[in-house]
């Protein structure tokens, strides 16, 4: 509708009135109290107002900690109780998650980063690296960068760590895939699973992006955590000295691996001084072998999963192993993958002591899951994964035959905090 333009001023200087009295009314009395002054107030000498937060302080710290209301405890002493309390939230060992993933695989990566920042990072903020072959696009990383509040850095993997080394017969690899594929084997036909395999493998720990890190845990796009992770695994790898830590361990496909032990026992053969004695009680060995070393038993530390001491993938004992199996070419002949290769070189040259068992970590990968399924604190109080699914007790586990080897329970390897009996409501 058409008005004139006075009326239109003095319709507008009207609203203008309204909304400023509208505003003063609301905001006065809170103007008001805030700056007016009562002397009976505490606060009112500055003083007395410190004196009376640092009361309050001690008071709710003496609650957190049940300590008797009177007891004379003083301000210092409590605070330092208290720190002693902390999670060691600013003590980060040198750590990172280590991801090698495609750029294809954005959602299922931002789906591993949501599920291990809310089970465990977002107390801790450890780095997160990423690698790829090819350079990953700007979407993947702001999209990845998104999830986390911690550091992340993106990494490309170099020609030569994702390729054929000379002594391959190319034409030979093309027929050993093709055969492969027409058996059925699982990433039988597949040449960049090969050359995943072998980067795993060997390579990984040779990233720039991972020097000066101590220990390094791998990750994968589409893996789920189904428990609060209540401490911190780069830590308990440090405190305890640990080598390498793992949640599922399981029977490799026998395709895959036909002639590995031969090359294995080859090795150890020709390299005895970084085999550790498998006479020795606290030897490994048996984890892979059933017949005092005639044949594998096909176990292995499901490595899609492993946090892992990278002074000791650094090692030269590992590196030659490395480069031994290398040579003899079965990454691209057979398909030889990189959890048979850790494994094998875990259980010939680590003790007993240096593998950790993450067995309170929950964990999925595909339709293989781990989950804790004693005792019933762990299983109901902290981890929703089914202790009914978990894959522990079927017959492609290696976890029983892990424990029978080290002569221990599950217990052992639990590092969640025990509850209070009275927070036990189950
Ligand atoms: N950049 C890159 N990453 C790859 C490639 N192939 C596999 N990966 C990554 O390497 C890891 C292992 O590959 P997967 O395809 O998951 O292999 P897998 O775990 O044996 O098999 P799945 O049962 O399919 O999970 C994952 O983190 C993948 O994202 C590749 O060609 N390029
Ligand atoms: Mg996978």
């Amino acid at each position: 509708m058409y008005r004139p333009t006075r009326q239109r001023g003095a319709i507008r200087l009207c609203l203008f009135a309204v909304f400023v009295i509208t505003a003063i009314t609301w905001l006065y009395p809170s103007w008001l109290s805030s700056t007016s002054i009562d002397v009976d107030d505490p606060c009112y000498d500055s003083g007395a107002c410190y004196d009376l937060l640092l009361e309050t302080y001690q008071e709710q710290e003496r609650e957190k900690l049940g300590l008797d209301k009177d007891s004379a405890v003083e301000a210092d002493e409590v605070k330092s109780q208290i720190e002693s309390q902390q999670p060691e939230e600013f003590e980060r060992v040198k750590g990172a998650f280590v991801v090698l993933v495609r750029n294809n695989e954005l959602y299922a990566m931002r789906s591993s980063m949501q599920y291990l920042e809310d089970r465990f990072n977002h107390k801790y903020h450890y780095p997160w690296i990423f690698l790829n072959e090819e350079p990953f696009t700007e979407e993947f990383k702001t999209l990845t960068t998104a999830m986390t509040q911690s550091e992340v850095h993106y990494g490309l993997v170099p020609k030569e760590h994702w390729g054929y080394p000379d002594w391959i017969n190319q034409t030979y690899a093309a027929e050993c895939r093709q055969d492969m594929h027409v058996r059925g084997i699982v990433y039988g036909g597949s040449e960049s699973y090969r050359h995943m395999c072998r980067f795993q493998s060997g390579f990984f720990y040779l990233h720039p992006l991972l020097d000066g890190l101590e220990y390094y845990w791998r990750v994968e796009p589409g893996v789920k955590f189904s428990c609060e992770i209540e401490y911190d695994p780069f830590r308990v790898m440090k405190e305890r000295d640990l080598k390498y830590g793992f949640t599922m361990a399981l029977v490799e496909l026998a395709d895959t691996v036909p002639s590995l032990w031969k090359a294995t026992v080859e090795f150890a053969k020709s390299h005895p001084q970084y085999i550790y004695p498998r006479s020795r009680p606290d030897s490994l060995f048996e984890m892979v072998t059933d017949d005092r070393g005639v044949t594998y038993n096909l176990c292995h530390f499901w490595s899609n999963f492993e946090i892992a001491s990278l002074d000791f993938m650094r090692s030269p004992g590992y590196r030659a192993y490395f480069d031994f199996l290398d040579r003899k070419g079965g990454f691209f002949y057979e398909r030889w993958g990189d959890a048979p290769v850790h494994s094998l070189a875990a259980s010939l040259m680590l003790r007993k002591q240096d593998v950790h068992w993450f067995y309170d970590i929950g964990y999925m990968h595909d339709y293989f899951e781990h989950c804790p399924t004693e005792p019933h604190w762990l299983t109901y109080g902290k981890c929703y994964c089914d202790p009914g699914a978990s894959f522990d007790q079927s017959s492609g586990s290696c976890t029983n035959r892990f424990l029978e080897v080290m002569g221990k329970t599950v217990d052992d390897y639990i590092v969640t905090k025990n509850p209070e009996p009275e927070d036990i409501r189950l």
